[in-house]
């Protein structure tokens, strides 16, 4: 059937109005974890719209936001399986599973999420890890660099030590290494955490400040610009393969524009959850001392050469850190 390019009223079928969609669309389910108002539904949402739009609405997309289909740490499995033909996925929240794509999350200076979301697609693409064997990648995205939000000031390297923060995957060993108590959990599970007083804030891009509302508790930021998160877009593997060559090269398209999209979406996002959050929260930046950042950095400094060395047997380390460092050295 040719679904691009053809108006949905050229051809009505038999027994429908000329202005109705295609009897037959072909329905897709797309389970996402965290509430709408979150970046990984913000483009879910986008990239509903335009595919429905460029297949000329053969294509109808059923979005699940907020775990409603899948959990956070479901998502690979249950799309594999096809509960969802869709679904979009923290690699953090599987450190082991996801080695290859990980790497990404390590302190490595990736200063943005459109840099960090280009350089993951690059590495995915580059090395084609086994892991995604079983499904079709449709985006792979990073969030923007993580920071400290928290309930109390973290002024400086020693206010870390014995906090309880929120994070994980990479961004949970940063915090080790630091000596603050990293508690793990998706975040989909923070906000009530923070409420109960299971943790005292949490490391991660700074936009939840906005769309968790996170400012009302917490009133204190502490820049350290480290770490991003890389998430994928995923589809079930026999779904993909029964969609019409038409509908598949319209999805193909869409992969490094959706990535790049949202690593741009989530760059701006930033600013403005932090200009609500200082403006309208009374939020308090705060910026560590030049010798306390030198300090936090030279504590991760093993990180990358511990990676490399630990995961040698299975995947080729070394490749993959240089490959990493060249993506973003030619932003
Ligand atoms: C994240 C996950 C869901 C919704 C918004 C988000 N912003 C940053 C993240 C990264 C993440 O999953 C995490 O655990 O910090």
């Amino acid at each position: 059937i040719a679904v691009c390019g053809c108006k949905k009223d050229d051809a009505p079928a038999a027994g429908e109005g000329s202005d109705a969609a295609p009897v037959k669309a072909i329905k897709l389910s797309y389970a996402n974890f965290p509430p709408a108002p979150t970046f990984p539904c913000v483009q879910m949402e986008r990239w509903k719209d335009e595919v429905e739009k460029r297949t000329g609405g053969a294509v109808e997309i059923n979005t699940y936001p907020g775990g409603s289909l899948l959990e956070a740490k479901d998502m690979m499995d249950g799309v594999i399986s096809g509960q969802a033909d869709i679904g979009c996925l923290c690699m953090a929240y599987q450190p082991g599973r996801f080695v290859v794509t990980n790497a990404l999350s390590l302190p490595l200076g990736i200063e943005d999420a459109a840099t960090g979301s280009k350089a993951l697609l690059k590495l995915y693409q580059q090395f084609e890890p086994e892991e995604f064997a079983d499904v079709k990648v449709l985006a792979m995205f990073t969030t923007a660099p993580s920071n400290i939000m928290s309930k109390k000031p973290v002024r400086t390297a020693a206010d870390m030590k014995g906090v309880n923060l929120r994070a994980s995957g990479g961004a949970a060993r940063i915090l080790e290494a630091w000596g603050a108590n990293q508690v793990g959990m998706p975040m989909s599970e923070t906000p009530e955490a923070l409420q109960k007083g299971v943790v005292e804030g949490l490391f991660s891009s700074l936009e939840v400040m906005k769309d968790f509302k996170y400012a009302d508790i917490c009133k204190y930021v502490t820049m350290t610009d480290t770490v991003v998160y890389p998430f994928a877009v995923v589809m079930n593997r026999q779904k993909w393969q029964s969609l019409p060559e038409d509908v598949k090269a319209v999805m193909e398209d869409m992969i490094e524009e959706q990535s790049l999209w949202t690593g741009e979406y989530m760059d701006e996002h930033v600013n403005e959850s932090m200009e609500y959050s200082t403006g309208e929260q009374g939020v308090e930046v705060i910026e560590l001392s030049a010798q306390d950042k030198a300090e936090l950095d030279a504590m991760l400094a093993p990180m990358v050469v511990e990676w490399i060395q630990q995961n040698s047997a299975e995947i080729d380390t070394q490749a993959i850190i240089t490959a990493i460092k060249e993506y973003i050295s030619s932003e």
